[in-house]
């Protein structure tokens, strides 16, 4: 998927040629597991983040981590239940240069969960990148694992939920103009858009759980759910479409799940990369038996971060009816002595431009 590569930045480092100097093979392959485990161990930081980093700003700080209860009575049943939200919500970047609505996560307080850490705090909605939820696959059996259940819950704005293709102008080349004509928006061409390959549902959402195993039936890993927002008119709930909230509920993690570090974010056809860019993903930790085996070659002291690498793309926006609503302009350039003018949109990306 094209999200993907725009978002996700994994950090793998091989150690294949320092360790084969020493001979060894298994020792070898155990060395570098553990290297790249400690240097995979997931990580989550936002653009912005990083630009507060430079400019002096707050300390890197994970998303919060959740964790299932603990269950003394019953060890083996341990439920990481979640309310999740999708709500429009205001953003400005580290360097104040845009300031925008983004569609973003926020994590509801409830007796569902708990902080990994066992430390209560408040939230801090809206989760930009969303939270990482933390969960232990089984070790023997096949429902011996932790459980996930997840009522997700549309509270985008109910406009925008339509199935026709999203009207676009295309702002990315510059077009003439007469010397008396204005510069602005009607000037550039409306794209013909057809029908499934196009922006549409903005506002519609649904959830998807990216690198484990996961049923693809409903209430599990089903990317063929709309979920509208809550209060939408005319919409029939069915197998395919609900209105306002879903309720989702994993099989127990087996103990044949891979451990590590995956993702999650929406996958409704027609807004996954405009909800994935404007910063709905986040992180699945599932842990097992290789984890403790680690801790234990550290005695406790291994430290484990999460490190997300988000890009808020509001440049997806780029293709839309208007362009991007702060840090662009309209220019018209009548400089080449000939008798029309160029009119083009500029953009002032604060990180440099992304072509170059
Ligand atoms: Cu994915």
């Amino acid at each position: 998927m094209t999200e993907d590569k725009q978002w996700s930045l994994r950090i793998s480092r091989s150690r294949r040629r320092d360790v084969s100097l020493r001979g060894g093979w298994e020792c070898a392959s155990l060395v570098r597991r553990v290297w790249r485990i400690a240097l995979l161990l997931t990580m989550v930081v936002s653009v912005t983040t990083l630009a507060q980093a430079q400019q002096g700003g707050p300390p890197f700080t994970e998303p919060p981590r959740l964790c299932p209860k603990d269950n003394p009575n019953n060890p083996q049943n341990r439920v990481l239940d979640v309310t999740l939200e999708t709500k429009l919500v205001d953003y400005t970047r580290a360097d104040g240069t845009k300031k925008m609505k983004v569609r973003a996560y926020h994590i509801v307080d409830s007796s569902g969960w708990q902080y990994c850490d066992g430390q209560q705090r408040p939230i801090p909605n809206p989760l930009i990148p969303g939270p990482t939820f933390e969960l232990r696959k089984g070790t023997s059996g096949k429902m011996d694992g932790d459980k996930f259940k997840m009522t997700l819950v549309n509270k985008l704005p109910v406009d925008g939920v339509g199935h026709e293709c999203n009207p676009i102008r295309d702002f990315s080349r510059s077009v003439n103009v007469q010397p008396h004509e204005e510069c602005n928006a009607d000037k550039f061409p409306l794209v013909p858009m057809t029908m499934p390959a196009c922006f549409h549902g903005d506002n519609i959402t649904n959830f998807h759980f990216h690198g484990f195993h996961v049923s693809p039936q409903p209430h599990q890993d089903f990317v063929l759910l709309n979920l509208y927002p809550e209060g939408t008119p005319h919409v029939t709930p069915d197998d395919y479409h609900a209105v306002g909230s879903y309720q989702y509920e994993l099989d127990p993690l087996s103990y044949s799940q891979p451990e590590g570090t995956h993702w999650y974010h929406p996958h409704k056809h027609g807004s996954t990369a405009l909800q994935v860019l404007n910063g709905m993903a986040g992180v699945f930790l599932l842990t097992g038996p290789f984890d403790d085996w680690l801790n234990s070659q550290y005695t406790g002291s291994l430290e484990d971060k999460v490190l997300v690498v988000q890009q808020i793309f509001h440049e997806t926006n780029f293709f839309s009816r208007i362009p991007p609503d702060s840090g662009s302009q309209f220019v018209k350039d009548c400089s080449s002595g000939s008798s029309t003018c160029t009119c083009k949109v500029t953009i002032t990306f604060p990180f440099g431009s992304p072509t170059g």
